[in-house]
């Protein structure tokens, strides 16, 4: 049920038209409607999405680029016009600088293993910064231990933002590898600037944009970066699915990080030869049909305006801020100028999962805890926050019910 408040702050933008989508969404849980707070873990799936993966398995179920029959051929066309949907999504120049992975992490990890062999030397350097993922760190300290290189890291200031005054780029860096938008605290960063500089000084720069692409527009040659990776399932696609963009140039100079079928372009018992971009870096059976639902859900959501989107996502964020902020000893972990629509919260005296399992209890899904950036909780001084975050679903009305829940779980927990 849409309220006042919904209607003034997103003209145009019908929120119950895009519920209808969602088949979840009419799920009780403990009894309650259900009310889904936790789409930076992953969002839900418009029945778009789910009936496009289902159609591949009930008519065109087949392996790709592998047989002359027809259902490979048609299973081939579907992946591959996915491709082309998600480069058009982030404006990348070639359908083949579009690998897909398993998500974000596989991303990642291709790219640290991969860049690692290219570029890393002993005393080399790799930049990240204090607000990373676990995903968007361990990766690199591998890649680090690996090849002797040395990890820096680029301050946090009490907003939750990068300190730009102490980034630690020297002669020796070769990788920065940093987040467009934090999981935890919602900062969109200010990737496009930070790459300019890295350029300048022939650093190759790779942006975790998991949480970008749900919320941002994105355009890989916008921002400059050489790579760049999301997940498909929190972007309102498949689990099991992601994206890991490269310019093409740096690709071809980057060595396989798997090997199997459909990588190569010629094996001998003594020595292999690799296929072409983008394949070279998709050893194995893709996951078809995600890839597939994937394609769907990056259509589904340009079939809508994303600026309306983000703009409804926005007054939920301010709303939110504004409700949870009244509520006595709440602090907000994350208070910058630019933010997508995430809010960590702690409470004094209340521990997050027992205010996370209160709410649940009332049909409200948040997630508790670290949320994979631990050196983001150290930074803060927390163990971990309660965390709400948005979707172009989610209604005031239901920012009510999560501060009506919060009030009365901090009361009976404190
Ligand atoms: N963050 C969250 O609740 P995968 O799991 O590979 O799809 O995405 C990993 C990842 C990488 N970077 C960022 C910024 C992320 O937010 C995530 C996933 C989820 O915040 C699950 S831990």
């Amino acid at each position: 049920m849409s309220t006042k408040t919904d209607t003034v702050a997103k003209k145009g933008y019908d929120v119950e038209e895009i519920r209808a989508q969602f088949p979840i969404l009419k799920e009780l849980v403990h009894g309650k409607p259900l009310v889904y707070f936790d789409n930076a873990a992953t969002s839900q799936k418009p029945r778009r999405v789910i009936k496009a993966e289902s159609a591949y398995y009930a008519t065109i179920n087949a392996n790709v680029h592998r047989g002359v029959h027809t259902l490979s051929t048609k299973a081939t066309e579907a992946q591959e016009a996915a491709r082309e949907t998600a480069r058009a999504q982030i404006n990348a120049k070639h359908a083949h600088e579009v690998i897909f992975t398993s998500g974000t992490t596989a991303s990642i990890n291709l790219a640290a293993t991969s860049l690692g062999q290219l570029l890393l030397k002993k005393g080399d350097e790799v930049v990240i910064s204090g607000m990373e993922h676990h995903s968007n760190i361990v990766p690199w300290q591998l890649a680090c231990e690996r090849h002797s290189a040395v990890l820096k890291v680029i301050p946090i200031t009490d907003s939750g933002e990068w300190d730009l005054k102490q980034v630690p780029f020297s002669e020796r860096t070769r990788i920065l590898a940093i987040s467009h938008v934090s999981n935890t605290l919602g900062t969109i960063n200010p990737v496009k600037k930070l790459i300019a500089q890295a350029k300048k000084k022939g650093i190759v720069t790779v942006v975790d944009g998991a949480q970008a692409a749900p919320h941002l527009r994105i355009d890989v040659q916008d921002l400059g970066a050489d790579l760049y990776a999301f997940s498909g399932h929190k972007a309102y696609g498949p689990t099991g699915t992601g994206v890991l963009y490269g310019r093409e140039e740096l690709l071809e100079r980057m060595p396989p990080w798997q090997g199997g079928g459909e990588m190569i372009e010629t094996v001998t018992l003594g020595k292999s030869t690799w296929a072409k971009l983008p394949f070279k870096f998709e050893a194995g059976t893709p996951h078809i049909a995600g890839i597939i639902g994937l394609g769907e859900a990056i259509r589904w959501m340009q079939d809508y305006d994303l600026g309306a989107m983000a703009a409804h996502e926005r007054a939920l964020l301010e709303y939110a801020t504004k409700e949870l902020l009244a509520i006595e000893g709440l602090r907000i972990i994350g208070t910058a100028k630019e933010k997508v629509g995430v809010i960590s919260f702690v409470i004094d005296g209340v521990h997050h999962y027992d205010l996370g399992t209160l709410l649940d209890q009332q049909g409200i899904a948040v997630r508790t805890g670290h949320h994979c950036t631990q050196p983001l909780m150290d930074r803060f001084g927390v163990s971990g926050t309660t965390r709400a975050s948005f979707a172009c679903f989610n209604t005031i009305d239901e920012v009510d019910a999560l501060v009506a829940g919060v009030t009365k779980g901090a009361k009976m927990l404190r």
